[in-house]
């Protein structure tokens, strides 16, 4: 049988390069090998405050962006997590096997706890339960993510075997798939941290929707390292971000931009970068705007029936195992 790969992201936001880097561009590798089911995890967004209309609005762009970055919605199955109830109350059942102590040790909580602190709520906590039962539910075997998504695909694992441990072999044990070189892009404006849709400022990400005149400007605006040679080096974390920007949407080596840019400095840099960036996006932006409305419907509720049959089957089994 074809091996299953499961992913998902959250509609928090328009996805910037690094999710898309981080994770989608695997997704479309692996998409010829494996058997894909890519969700839009909506119930995840709910874990920090969110107005309904943009809630509306960021899952269907999420979808369109899944499909307008050339995931096949015949060969995978595409959907919202919320659409199949089976993901909530299998969580349910893996919050009561996972310990407070091994949430307790989640550093994205930790972190979001201190982003969010007027809203620490519980689900913020079980959280990684949530996403548990997202990836058991399909038998996944790999589950391709960018490096803060590592330790919760651990947890996973940590819960899978507890399960099989106490009732007989039921889950998939899955794995993290783990690109190196794209596992973590920086803020742009703060290499210390990752590039993250929820950052307090727009400044920290490069949206995928974003127009040339406003990827000009955060460009120009990106932080940079002591120094003015444009060399990637572990020392230099805001200029080797950029460079790795660069690589990825050129396609060009990272030897080859510093040979580029020998003798030049940051401003020429950055804007060669910025309409490289352009020129990746806007193709993508293109076959966007392009999406049918009725045709994303129809993905979604195909997508939609799909796992809610493999899901049912999987939560049937579970529920016979521990007695209900
Ligand atoms: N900076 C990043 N570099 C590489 N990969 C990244 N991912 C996230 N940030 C980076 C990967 O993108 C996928 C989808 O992420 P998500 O929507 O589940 O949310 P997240 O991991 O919490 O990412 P964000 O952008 O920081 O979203 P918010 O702000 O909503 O929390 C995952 O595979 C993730 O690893």
């Amino acid at each position: 049988m074809q091996k299953k790969i499961f992913s998902a992201m959250q509609p928090t936001g328009i996805i910037h390069l690094g999710n898309y880097f981080g994770a989608m561009n695997n997704w479309l590798s692996l998409q010829k090998e494996y058997a894909g089911i890519f969700s839009i995890v909506d119930l995840h967004a709910l874990t920090i405050p969110q107005k309904p209309e943009e809630l509306r609005t960021n899952i269907r762009n999420l979808a369109k962006l899944y499909l307008a970055a050339g995931l096949d919605p015949q060969k995978n199955i595409i959907f919202r997590q919320s659409q199949v109830h089976e993901h909530a109350e299998l969580a349910w059942i893996l919050t009561c096997i996972t310990p407070i102590s091994e949430l307790e040790r989640m550093t994205q909580y930790k972190d979001k706890a201190k982003q969010h602190k007027e809203n620490i709520n519980a689900g913020l906590f079980t959280y990684p339960c949530l996403m548990a039962a997202d990836i058991l539910l399909y038998d996944t075997n790999i589950v391709p993510v960018g490096e803060d998504q590592k330790q919760h695909v651990e947890l996973a694992r940590t819960i899978a075997n507890k399960f099989n441990n106490l009732y007989g072999e039921t889950f998939v044990v899955p794995e993290a798939m783990i690109n190196k070189e794209t596992a973590r892009l920086r803020g742009l404006d703060n290499p210390e941290k990752k590039m993250s849709k929820s950052a307090p400022s727009e400044y920290n990400f490069i949206s995928l929707m974003n127009k040339p005149d406003l990827i000009r400007k955060k460009i120009q605006k990106a932080v940079t390292d002591s120094g003015t040679e444009i060399k990637f080096s572990p020392e230099r974390p805001a200029i080797s971000n950029l460079l790795m920007i660069y690589h990825l949407v050129s396609g060009n080596s990272i030897k080859e931009i510093e040979g580029e840019f020998e003798n030049k400095g940051y401003g020429d840099f950055k804007k060669e970068l910025a309409e490289r960036i352009i020129e990746f996006l806007t193709p993508l932006q293109e076959r966007f705007e392009a999406i049918d409305d009725n045709e994303l419907d129809q993905v979604l509720e195909n997508g939609k029936q799909r796992a809610e049959t493999l899901a049912k089957k999987k939560l049937k089994e579970v529920k016979d195992k521990i007695g209900l």
